[in-house]
């Protein structure tokens, strides 16, 4: 791993934007309506926690306003979720759409930009009963949404998110392509709404990983690689900027309205996958070797990779770049300062060589639910997940200095990081 303390003084371009983001399902709390409620209620076993009151954030959402003040975030991602919009079929509830107007407004007065994601997780329990994002006569209901909350916001948002990270969504027993084929569908419809309300750019949050063979000198482990990549990323650009579906053992498919269906590349970036040809389930592994000990826990989020965010960012000139989500959890914050620095060295690099990369996102601002558990600490900010005390960690600090400074120099690490931490490793 580089050493921090050699990193040179890094600035980045005037007017780039600096923030964290959040997700309603896994801050707000009480999200009854929605299916991952339902999931967690009907199958507890395949959770490790309820999501429950989550961070309490639907009743404190004042409290994080003041808190992204204090911290000098000018930006801040969040979502819209639609199970508290539409809790039931056709029924909106206007007292949730106040509540975003109201945390819009707040956000707005104290000069924060931002990023609204209208699906990120909160699908109401009822969408799934008629089919959900599997069947391709339900989806009607999703552009039904979107045409409500659309107009209801727009003069509030600076930039609008389609659908969070389409290219992983999976569902048992949904088929792959046919589930991916439709949010395909239901981002393309959602871009076109948003275009036809309002003036602010629209983009897609893309979860890319940087792909590697697990042998790069054996052949089928590197084809392997090059076939996963392209169904995680390569996929997914080429998808939006043409409006075609090309997808392995499927027949190709153009979707005029898909073509071009985006302003902006929204990048989520975390860390690489390793494949092997030879493990049967084939699929993307956390790597083997240097696997970190960032939580007491099996987590894909176990090893750190700048140079697969400055690769992959490589490949997306064509438009402007926000990432909107990266970060890391770990037991140790120092950790998080440690990363902060490697991927947005890699951030200016990319810049350099040419990406018109605008802004970042911390994910996360607070501790919050990782889907099935809250062991994965990803906060700027601990949560108390009893009291729901917010506090922030030594990395808010340090991001918030870093906001400042827009870029970072040794002596803001030596100041944070007098001693880097340590590394253990899973074996
Ligand atoms: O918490 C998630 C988020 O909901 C989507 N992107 C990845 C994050 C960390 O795993």
């Amino acid at each position: 791993m580089l050493n921090l303390h050699n990193y040179p003084a890094i600035v980045f371009p005037e007017g780039f934007l600096w923030g964290s983001a959040t997700a309603a399902h896994q801050i707000e709390g009480d999200d009854i309506h929605s299916i991952n409620w339902r999931d967690q209620t009907l199958h507890p076993e395949r959770f490790i926690h309820h999501s429950g009151k989550a961070c309490d954030s639907y009743r404190l959402y004042r409290e994080d306003v003041e808190l992204l003040k204090t911290l000098g975030h000018q930006a801040y991602r969040f979502s819209i979720p639609w199970s508290r919009i539409e809790p039931e079929e056709g029924k909106f509830c206007r007292e949730a759409v106040d509540h975003y107007r109201d945390l819009l407004h707040l956000l707005k007065e104290a000069g924060i930009k931002t990023f609204v994601t209208v699906s990120h997780g909160s699908d109401p329990a009822w969408f799934w009963d008629k089919g959900g994002f599997a069947d391709r006569n339900a989806l009607f209901y999703f552009e039904r949404y979107v045409k409500f909350i659309v107009p209801e916001l727009e003069e509030m948002v600076d930039f609008w998110l389609t659908i969070n990270e389409i290219n992983i969504m999976e569902r048992p027993g949904c088929d792959k392509f046919e589930l991916r084929r439709n949010y395909m569908i239901c981002h393309a419809k959602a871009f076109r709404i948003m275009k036809s309300y309002s003036s602010k750019p629209v983009g897609a949050p893309h979860a890319m990983a940087s792909i590697m063979p697990k042998d790069p000198h054996f052949e089928a482990d590197r084809a392997h690689a090059a076939m996963e990549d392209w169904i995680l990323n390569g996929f997914f650009y080429h998808a939006l900027r043409t409006g075609e579906l090309v997808f392995p053992h499927y027949q190709a498919e153009t979707l005029p309205e898909l073509k071009d269906s985006f302003d902006f590349w929204a990048i989520n970036y975390y860390t690489r996958h390793e494949v092997s040809s030879r493990t049967g389930s084939g699929g993307a592994l956390p790597p083997l070797y240097a696997r970190l000990k960032l939580i007491d826990k099996e987590f894909y989020m176990s090893s750190f990779w700048p140079e697969g965010l400055y690769n992959e960012l490589l490949r997306l000139k064509d438009k402007p770049v926000y990432i909107t989500e990266n970060g890391c959890c770990c037991t140790d914050d120092r950790w998080r300062i440690v990363k902060m620095c490697q991927d947005l060295s890699a951030v200016r690099e990319a810049i350099d060589d040419g990406v018109d990369i605008r802004g970042v996102l911390h994910w996360s601002l607070m501790d919050n639910y990782e889907w099935v558990s809250f062991i994965p600490r990803f906060g700027l900010v601990h949560v108390d997940f009893k009291t729901f005390r917010r506090t922030p960690k030594p990395s808010a600090w340090f991001f918030r200095e870093l906001i400042g400074q827009n870029g970072f120099t040794p002596a803001l690490i030596e100041k944070y990081l007098p001693e880097l931490p340590k590394f253990e490793l899973y074996r």
